[in-house]
């Protein structure tokens, strides 16, 4: 079969780019640790702030001592605004919202997430030690840009813990 050069050519080149677009995406999947958060959980987006999952914002560690960081958004702020953590420690992360879509991105790391009325978004990582932004990456009105908080890692030796949940929340 005759095939043009620039037939060729082209169908060279989207081969090439279809390899690094699959190589990229396995590079950051299997040697980044970046995956999409994938967990469903549902909750009542106007009774958010008294469900026992989100009463008490912040950190928190469950029965078999893990760390749990458990963070409301809603326009145009984050609940709890500051938080401290361990470094070099698994922390999962619990996200709702109570009014509208925003993104949860702790800039400069692999957490990041929507976060949804009416669903509870969840992923754990951990962090190095260090100041960190949150941000909002998803635009949700006007305030958007000032929708931030912050993030403090500080050496796992130096963390004061929250005493252990009495029952285990989730
Ligand atoms: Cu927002």
């Amino acid at each position: 079969m005759n095939i043009d050069l620039y037939e060729r050519i082209w169908m060279w080149g989207v081969g090439v780019v279809l390899a690094l677009f699959f190589t990229s995406t396995a590079v950051a999947a299997l040697g980044h640790q970046i995956h999409p958060p994938s967990h469903v959980e549902t909750i009542p987006p106007g009774q958010a702030l008294s469900d026992p999952r989100f009463r008490r914002q912040g950190v928190s560690l469950d029965q078999r001592g893990r760390v749990h960081a458990r963070v409301v958004g809603l326009m145009f702020t984050w609940l709890p605004p500051e938080m401290t953590l361990p470094a070099d420690t698994p922390v999962t992360f619990h996200l709702t919202s109570i009014d509208v879509i925003h993104g949860f991105q702790i800039v400069r790391t692999n957490g990041q997430s929507m976060v949804v009325p009416g669903y509870v978004s969840q992923f754990t990582t951990r962090f190095a030690a260090g100041e960190y932004l949150i941000a909002c990456n998803e635009y949700c009105g006007v305030g958007h840009h000032t929708m931030a908080a912050k993030l403090h890692v500080v050496p796992a030796s130096q963390w004061k813990s929250p005493a252990r949940e009495v029952a285990d929340v989730r």
